[in-house]
């Protein structure tokens, strides 16, 4: 059998200096190794440094390179929201971050799994997960709470939700397209959630990974884990039976969000809000 066509998004603010060499990395990875098709898009969101030069210099001397930009500060999540919206372009959908904490190795492990399953995503928690360098300790102890704060939510037995490096079938996007909202850096959590809630499986691989300088999490810790945490909690409220009751919140919603600095969850339209 052929191996399915992917579409490899990557996410990426401000990334001047992490980027390029994951790009190339990438692309010659995939040049020399998959027998499939592929393409790589870069989905960017006012940068305020030069990635969009550096992505444009990428993409002329790789035609599996594109990209896309989004002026507005939509977030990760919303700069994934919009690339999964590519989906059609592809039998497989997967994405990584910007700065190579996982190799190109991993995705295509990844796509090994996948070969008769719905969703496969990477975990560094898992035994057999290969950490070359990890993350500080603060950094630990914040994502080990908030995974278990994630657990309490939603029950769903993942060990690690955050790890940037999944890989999903078209189909399973293109159902759960219409349910994803959060914008901010819990992103993977409305995912991973939709995807269980409309009955698909998700299975967890141990992956390889190096925790990179200079991310843009770390240097905000605080804020990015309240927003988080902000976040998931209004996850679990959509899809409790007092959601409709909420909606006078709305602005206080907007307030916080914007006093955090965080991108705005999507607004739900008509029709589109989850059965619970
Ligand atoms: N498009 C877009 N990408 C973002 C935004 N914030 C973070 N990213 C990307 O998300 C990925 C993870 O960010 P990073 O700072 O490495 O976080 P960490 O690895 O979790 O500590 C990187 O590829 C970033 O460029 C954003 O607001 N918009
Ligand atoms: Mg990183």
């Amino acid at each position: 059998m052929p191996e399915p066509s992917l579409l490899l998004l990557i996410p990426a603010y401000n990334e001047e200096a992490r980027i390029e060499p994951v790009l190339r990395g990438y692309a010659e990875y995939f040049r020399d190794r998959y027998q499939g098709k592929y393409q790589i898009v870069v989905i960017m969101n006012g940068c305020r440094d030069n990635t969009m030069a550096v992505v444009e210099r990428m993409s002329q001397e790789f035609h599996s390179i594109s990209y896309r930009n989004f002026p507005a500060p939509i977030g990760k999540g919303g700069a994934l929201i919009e690339g999964l919206k590519l989906a059609p372009l592809a039998d497989v959908i997967g994405y990584v971050d910007a700065d190579g904490a996982t190799p190109p190795s991993a995705v295509l492990q990844l796509l090994q799994h996948l070969k008769s399953g719905d969703c496969v995503i990477g975990s560094r928690w898992l035994p057999g997960a290969i950490l070359h360098k990890s993350q500080t300790r603060l950094r630990r102890i914040t994502s080990r709470t908030f995974h278990t704060i994630v657990e309490a939510l939603f029950w769903m037995g993942i060990k690690d939700t955050q790890c940037p490096c999944k890989v999903i079938r078209r189909d399973v996007v293109e159902k759960i397209h219409p349910t994803l909202r959060l914008a901010d850096l819990s992103f993977d959590v409305n995912l991973l959630v939709s995807i269980k809630r409309a009955g698909y499986q998700i299975e967890e691989v141990p992956i390889e990974w190096t925790d990179m300088i200079g991310s843009k999490v770390t240097s905000s810790l605080f804020r990015s884990s309240f927003t988080m945490f902000l976040s998931v909690v209004r996850l679990r409220l959509v899809y409790s039976p007092f959601y409709k009751w909420l909606k006078p919140l709305r602005p206080l919603e907007a307030l916080i969000y914007k006093k955090l600095r965080a991108p705005q969850p999507l607004e739900v339209r008509n029709g589109d809000r989850p059965k619970s």
